[in-house]
């Protein structure tokens, strides 16, 4: 198996309301992994208009998707930080791949089901085939490693898919245009901590996400510190208070989901969590976490204002990403189209 450079690759998409799932699950990691490697990391706005968008509004979610970026520490100097249809090449390479993905694999994705819902007929062509340019946006680059929540394994597994096809179906052209046994590495996802998986603050069933109806079923990165201590205040609980141990927390969703929020936002385990607070009645552990919260949001959500003001110093830092992401991806296009056997200039 042909050796790869390792390169962190990921994405969120600027559909509005960015909420501590998004930042748990993914941005904390995208920060973190910058000590040890590469990182590129995009806001997808192709992504987005997979389900209607406003104009004005997706501009406006664009500029706040990389304000947080960079007001939750990500270096946009040492990395790239950079929006998706900027480069078109990851557009160019999601078609290929809508070649080499099948029918059969697409047809598994519960994340289409979801969200085309019962109105199957009526969802767009773009939404169905969202995991196919997701695998474009990670194989442009040829990354490597893509630090994502649970939600989004079953999309990295089938990038996985598509590159081993692609490598498999065009291994002779691979090695006639000189690469190794394999032209796309397989992208690992980077799945790990206490809070991979946030789950609504209204129903410990349901995952948080950004399109709930109910504002108080998320913490945005946006909110102020009564909004923060409001919305923890009247989280779901049950009426126990909390157990000392991990398997005390099967069958009690809400329970196990504000400690794994309170473990990722202080960077421990739940079960350290439950060493301290085990036996605690869900006032006091409430307070606690009231207090974390805004402690570890609040500058976040301060920052990102001052940011937005300044919109030329975003879309500096995007022209500029994007500039540095196009050049790496059209290197990458150049050998796809070899491999392919088309003709270019
Ligand atoms: N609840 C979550 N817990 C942990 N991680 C999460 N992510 C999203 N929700 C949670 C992770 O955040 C990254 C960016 O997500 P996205 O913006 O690309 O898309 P999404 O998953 O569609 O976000 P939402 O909030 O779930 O939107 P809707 O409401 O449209 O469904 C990804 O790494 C994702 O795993």
């Amino acid at each position: 198996m042909a050796h790869f450079k390792e390169l962190v690759f990921s994405g969120v998409q600027p559909t509005g309301n960015l909420h501590l799932g998004n930042y748990l699950g993914a941005i904390v990691k995208f920060v973190d992994l910058q000590k040890s490697h590469d990182c590129i990391y995009c806001v997808v706005d192709l992504h987005a208009i997979t389900v209607a968008q406003d104009p004005l509004q997706l501009t406006a979610n664009i500029r706040e998707v990389t304000a947080a970026f960079i007001a939750c520490g990500i270096d946009p100097k040492a990395h790239i930080i950079f929006n998706q249809s900027q480069v078109p090449e990851h557009a160019e390479l999601a078609w290929v791949f809508n070649c080499v993905a099948r029918l059969g694999w697409l047809n598994r994705m519960t994340q289409f089901k979801e969200k085309a819902g019962k109105d199957r007929e009526n969802a767009s062509v773009g939404l169905y085939a969202y995991p196919a340019l997701m695998a474009a946006d990670i194989l442009v680059y040829r990354a490597t490693h893509v630090p994502v929540g649970e939600d989004q394994k079953q999309h990295l597994e089938l990038s996985r898919d598509i590159a081993q096809k692609f490598n498999n179906d065009f291994a002779e052209s691979i090695a006639r245009n000189g690469f190794n046994d394999a032209f796309f590495p397989l992208p690992e996802p980077l799945i790990q901590g206490p809070a991979t998986r946030v789950m609504s603050l209204r129903d410990g069933t349901k995952k948080m996400s950004k399109s709930d109806p109910s504002d108080y079923s998320r913490i945005n990165l946006t909110d102020d510190a009564d909004a923060i201590a409001q919305k923890v205040r009247k989280a779901k609980t049950d009426p126990e208070p909390l157990p000392s141990e991990l398997e005390g927390l099967k069958a009690r969703p809400e329970a196990d989901n504000l400690v794994g929020i309170f473990a990722a936002l202080n960077g421990t385990s739940k079960a350290d969590i439950l060493l301290e607070y085990g036996g605690a009645q869900f006032s006091t552990f409430k307070s606690a976490l009231v207090d974390l919260s805004v402690a570890k949001l609040g500058p976040i959500g301060a920052e990102m204002k001052r940011l937005v003001a300044d919109q030329a110093y975003i879309d500096a830092v995007l022209a500029d990403g994007s500039e540095r992401a196009g050049a790496k991806a059209r290197q990458t296009m150049n050998a796809v189209k070899d491999i392919l056997g088309f003709v270019r200039r």
